[in-house]
């Protein structure tokens, strides 16, 4: 019995893996091992031999497996050091350029626009994206049978019946910023609103949520000739060209008067678009003269003061100036595309730094 004890306690102190060790196991304590073999002999011994042979081969027994046991934990605590040696990671190389994120080409437009009107002292305001229907509607001169309220295009706030909260809708356009902003800041003022807007209008050329830039200058003597300067200024710096035409088409908007589309000219060369030279005409924004009842909602008194206002779709001119052909890509989160797309996140654009790139 000491030799058994002296030949396995031996192997198990030279084993090197947990294979060896197994093997080892097999063969001193498994169910055919050398240990079962002399359990087996004790039928043969007498009653006074197997008292004694009995209890010494169950101390061999357990004596084997806490040495084995013992080992096996000692053999994984050497593997564990050894991984902790040969796995490590220097957390202070720099990140991989590649994996880092982009700016979104709306994110971008939107500094674009905010560089280009600060730098003719308009400030930007910003508002609720839900609002009342006063604000998004009545405030605008949008009387309640006006097609642009109908439910199909408006999406209603919930009321739980007996609620008797004015209704609040997800503004269909920036103008409710532009009326707060009327409210708190009073005459004189220059001010941009871009952001988030929404329609219930799905289809190749339109999302339910979109983005929109709306502007507004009131002072004493401001007329559609500030309008064109203003609109002609931007133009020429947000499409980054010396020089560019653009036409005034007479419109209609319920909160301007008198109202103008405005088109700028230009020309497509194999899908691409170029301002300022052709023979075509492109339309991108609508504006006017604000309506004597919308200055009058803001709480400015239209007998002393003028304005202009305008509005544009973000995400339609950052179609056109960046070439991004579906207008649904944007609201996909698609990392390709936003790396093809995106612009680097240390690249503020200013106008005397460059607007892009
Ligand atoms: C378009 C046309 C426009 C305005 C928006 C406005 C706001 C106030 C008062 C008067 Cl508070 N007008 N905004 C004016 C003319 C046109 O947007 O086609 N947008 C995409």
């Amino acid at each position: 019995m000491d030799d058994l004890k002296q030949k396995y306690l031996g192997q198990i102190a030279d084993a090197g893996d947990e294979a060896v060790l197994e093997a080892i196991r097999l063969s001193a304590v498994g169910k055919k091992g050398e240990v079962a073999l002399k359990m087996r002999e004790l039928g043969k011994m007498t009653p006074e031999e197997r008292q004694v042979a009995g209890p010494a081969l169950n101390a061999l027994k357990d004596e084997i497996n806490s040495a084995l046991a013992a080992k096996k934990a000692a053999l994984a605590d050497t593997a564990l050091d050894a991984r902790l040696r040969e796995e490590w990671l220097d957390v202070t190389l720099p990140a991989r350029s590649r994996r880092q994120g982009t700016i979104h080409p709306i994110s971008q437009v939107t500094e674009e626009v905010t560089a280009i009107f600060a730098e003719m002292g308009f400030s930007v305001a910003e508002g609720p994206r839900i609002d009342t229907d006063w604000y998004n509607f009545d405030a605008l001169n949008i009387p309640g049978h006006h097609p642009a309220r109908a439910e199909m295009d408006t999406f209603y706030m919930h009321r739980a019946e007996g609620d008797n909260r004015p209704p609040h809708v997800l503004r269909t356009h920036t103008s409710p910023v532009q009326i707060r902003s009327m409210e708190t800041m009073g005459a004189p003022m220059r001010i941009i609103c871009p952001g988030g807007v929404y329609r219930a209008d799905y289809d190749q050329t339109h999302t339910p949520m979109f983005h929109q830039v709306e502007g507004l200058a009131i002072d004493q003597d401001i007329s559609m000739a500030n309008l064109k300067w203003v609109l002609e200024e931007f133009v020429k710096a947000f499409f980054e060209v010396d020089g560019v035409d653009l036409r005034f088409r007479a419109s209609h908007f319920p909160f301007t008067e008198p109202s103008a589309e405005v088109d700028i000219r230009c020309s497509w060369e194999g899908g691409k678009l170029n301002v300022g030279e052709g023979d075509d005409w492109l339309e991108i924004l609508g504006s006017g003269m604000v309506h004597p009842k919308v200055l009058k909602a803001g709480g400015i008194d239209p007998e002393s003061w003028q304005g202009f206002a305008f509005g544009m779709g973000i995400d339609r001119i950052a179609m056109l100036k960046y070439g991004i052909p579906d207008l649904r890509a944007f609201f996909d989160s698609d990392l390709r595309w936003l790396r093809h797309y995106g612009f680097a996140s240390l690249d503020q654009p200013t106008l005397h730094g460059g607007l892009s790139r």
